[in-house]
């Protein structure tokens, strides 16, 4: 068994006990009530989700295994040479709650690079797509096909002990994840560069080999790590967490829940924010003609956005009232490797003058960035141009995430989820007070 695995297993095991008490002593405790404004309005703060992967206080941003993000950066070992540490010590801490040694680190690179080789047919398939098709939807298409690898479904079918189905799970997930850079890439080379693909190198750690896909220089190494470090999770009640986690509940294996979690993230208030950030800040300088904006035109584009009845790409988050942290990790990024870059002007201007406008509008409860606001700059800045392809990026960096929640999920047996829906007249009957005894719903 993989260093990771074994380490995985005796933390299932040391976990198991505090979930079943919790749920023969404990289950009947009350932790929340509900409103009718949350039952209508997407069920904001309702607390009815578990995981241990992660936790998003709204002041101080997420925080992975109980590290903040600036420590994350600090403690995870780090290549050789680099800035960033390895994307592979953080799927160690995810999944484990430890940071790793080097050594340990070295056992993962290598279980994902065994793993890293795609079967023929998603070639195939990435090549069938009609031109202008959206590389998020590509990309979940590729992820579905492989489904037929998948070991979970292969092992339940043949009839598996509910105790044991996290671990053909892992292995699905450590299949899959080491996959997804060639995935990407391919499908960037395919939209983008006539099919003009690199191949991979065994011999490098999963952002320098993504980097080397793209073809691209030493610095986009970082770049890389970083971008798939900082979006791994945040939590589970946001769009693509919840969708990765009710579909899994349903048993769907990785691939299955994995490419539903990338179709969550595919729309404009999620994951997709990142592309409207950088194509309304382009069409922003188009408009200026090249001109440096003041501050009073940044302000008028700003209120004509949101006159026009728009929002406000990268501002603004459902949790956070604060900075998003991953905003600042990669502002410092900015400000350190490419503070003159015009785009990243821009990008700053906003971040001084959206708040107070946002404030002044009334309406957003967060009027401070997301990490949406800054991720496309530097793509931008490293010759990615693409920016349909900025969400693809997202979608990498997230199921590393969600497939250590899956993991865990099936580890400790969380059941299918199957929230009650009411209708509309139940509401208003239990808003007039009008409901019968006959006509409580039942649980
Ligand atoms: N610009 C303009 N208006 C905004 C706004 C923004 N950036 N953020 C929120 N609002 C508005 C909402 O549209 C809502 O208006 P209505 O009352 O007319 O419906 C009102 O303010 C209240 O919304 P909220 O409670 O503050 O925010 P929500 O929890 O409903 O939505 C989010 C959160 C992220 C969808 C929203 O802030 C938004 O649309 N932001 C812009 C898109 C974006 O950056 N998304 C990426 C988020 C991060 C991620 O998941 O990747």
């Amino acid at each position: 068994m993989a260093r990771l695995k074994e380490k995985l297993y005796e933390k299932i095991q040391e976990h198991r006990p505090r979930t079943q008490r919790l749920l023969q002593e404990f289950g009947n405790v009350v932790v929340d009530k509900i409103t009718i404004s949350q039952i209508i309005g997407g069920m904001r703060g309702v607390k009815s989700l578990v995981t241990d992967i992660s936790y998003l206080d709204p002041n101080e941003g997420i925080r992975y295994r109980g590290y903040t993000l600036p420590e994350v950066f600090e403690k995870l070992p780090k290549p050789k040479g680099a800035e960033m540490p390895y994307v592979e010590g953080l799927f160690y801490l995810l999944l484990t709650g430890d940071i790793p040694t080097e050594d340990e680190v070295a056992d993962v690179v290598d279980e994902f690079n065994k793993r890293r080789i795609l079967p023929r047919y998603v070639y195939e398939v990435i090549d069938s797509f009609p031109c202008c098709s959206h590389p998020m939807s590509v990309f979940s298409a590729a992820v579905t096909t492989m489904q037929r690898e998948s070991f979970f479904a292969k092992k339940y079918s043949a009839g598996l002990n509910k105790a044991d189905y996290w671990d053909p799970t892992y292995e699905d997930a450590l299949n899959l994840l080491a996959k997804l850079p060639e995935v990407a890439t391919y499908i960037y080379a395919k939209l983008y560069r006539d099919g003009k693909r690199i191949q991979s190198n065994p011999f490098l750690d999963f952002g320098a080999n993504f980097a080397h896909m793209m073809g691209k220089p030493k610095a986009y190494e970082d770049v890389s790590r970083m971008n798939f470090i900082i979006h791994a999770d945040h939590e589970s009640g946001n769009v693509s967490a919840h969708t990765g986690h009710l579909v899994a509940s349903s048993l769907a294996d990785i691939y299955l829940s994995i490419a539903a979690m990338v179709n969550g993230l595919a729309g404009p208030l999620h994951g997709l924010a990142n592309q409207e950030v950088l194509r309304w800040i382009l069409e922003f300088m188009d408009k200026m003609n090249g001109a440096e904006p003041t501050d009073d035109e940044v302000k008028q584009y700003v209120w004509d956005t949101l006159h026009s009845g728009m929002v406000i790409p990268g501002y603004g988050h459902a949790v956070l009232r604060k900075t998003d942290p991953r905003y600042t990790v990669q502002r410092e990024f900015c400000q350190k490797h490419m503070p003159d870059d015009p785009v990243f002007g821009i990008v700053d201007k906003l971040y001084r003058i959206v708040p107070d406008i946002l404030r002044e509008q009334g309406k957003a409860k967060n009027p401070w960035p997301n990490l949406d606001a800054q991720t496309g700059v530097i793509q931008w800045h490293y010759n990615v141009r693409e920016f349909d392809f900025y969400t693809v990026l997202f979608s990498i960096g997230r199921s590393i995430g969600i497939a250590a929640n899956i993991i865990w999920d099936r580890a400790l047996s969380y059941p299918l989820e199957r929230p009650k829906s009411l209708t509309t007249d139940l509401l208003e009957k239990i808003a007039f007070g009008t409901l019968g005894e006959d006509e409580i719903p039942a649980e």
